[in-house]
């Protein structure tokens, strides 16, 4: 099997450009580089670009771009199922509107298969709007509701595989808008805000949904947003919210997910190039892209005091 990059400079998500430069930075970064080093045959398969669409003529005047969006969801819905034939696609974003894309085509593949689709979302956001509840008009804020099988979407193409409440966790919250937090409340998604992380650490909710996952034989979906890093070491992010995962945290929680095996595939979203110091921020979530697929300082357990 291999890692198949999948470049994805998708920009139409929200209003601040820089995120169609990600994917390059990325590369310059040295993800190839850094997964090949761990023993994984990588494909780069370069950058995508959107299906042409028309402008859908009921959306609300308020959403920004969204025929790039939904034409971005087209590609990128085809590119996940065809990937996931031959390995592990890692999409390179580009802001996280790729996800309205990645994880529906990777839910129709596991629905082929016959094995359930989760869902980890790292983030400081739940991104489960819809195109009628958000106040920005951003689309990237709406990838969970739309996977979720919320209704509004329309002019997108109908989601064929929803992914159950029940199989989706959010975690890493600290900015939940006043729709999300009433509709998330009423469902059955897993939902960590960064409170619950400081009272019980992120090991402890991220086995229990590791967990879940393993005992139904289902394929993992992670989808990791530069947001979720506190910004003091991940500032490259249009939309940075303070209080988030520290280092350690977001290390520990891609090691984790490696040693369960479970991870099929993921989304390294809204990092955005033009606001960053050095490559900084792609250097880090390049570095948590091989702790996910399998960098460790030792194997564990080590020898000392056990
Ligand atoms: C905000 C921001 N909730 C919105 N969402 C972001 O525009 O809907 N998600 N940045 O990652
Ligand atoms: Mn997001
Ligand atoms: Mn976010
Ligand atoms: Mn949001």
């Amino acid at each position: 099997k291999s890692c198949i990059l999948i470049g994805a400079p998708v920009d139409s998500g929200k209003k601040r450009r820089g995120c169609l430069m990600g994917p390059d930075a990325y590369r310059v970064a040295g993800i190839a580089e850094a997964l090949a080093d761990l023993g994984q045959n990588v494909l780069d398969m370069g950058n995508l670009s959107p299906t042409e669409v028309d402008t859908p003529k009921d959306a609300p005047k308020h959403l920004h771009m969204p025929a790039e969006t939904i034409g971005w969801t087209l590609t990128l819905q085809e590119a996940a199922q065809d990937a996931m034939k031959n390995g592990l696609p890692i999409f390179l974003g580009g802001d996280h509107s790729l996800s309205l894309g990645s994880v529906t085509g990777v839910a129709n593949h596991a629905a082929k298969v016959g094995r359930p689709q989760f869902v980890l979302w790292l983030d400081a956001h739940s991104d489960y709007h819809t195109p009628y509840s958000t106040a920005s008009g951003n689309l990237h804020g709406t990838p969970v509701g739309y996977f979720a099988g919320l209704d509004g979407f329309d002019g997108f193409p109908k989601v064929q595989n929803v992914v159950p409440q029940e199989n989706i966790c959010l975690l890493g919250l600290r900015s939940v808008d006043q729709p999300e937090r009433e509709k998330l409340q009423a469902t059955g998604i897993h939902c960590t805000d960064m409170r619950a992380i400081d009272e019980n650490g992120i090991a402890r909710p991220l086995a229990a949904f590791l967990d879940l996952v393993a005992k139904a034989g289902g394929d993992l979906h992670v989808s990791l947003d530069v947001d979720f890093l506190d910004p003091s070491f991940a500032p490259a992010v249009g939309t940075t919210v303070p209080g988030g995962a520290t280092m350690r945290e977001a290390h520990l929680a891609m090691e984790m997910i490696c040693d369960s095996g479970l991870m099929t595939s993921l989304d390294l979203v809204e990092l955005n190039p033009f606001l960053d110091e050095r490559g900084r921020t792609a250097q880090v979530m390049v570095d948590l892209a091989a702790s996910a697929l399998g960098r460790r300082v030792f194997d564990r357990p080590t020898r000392a005091f056990s």
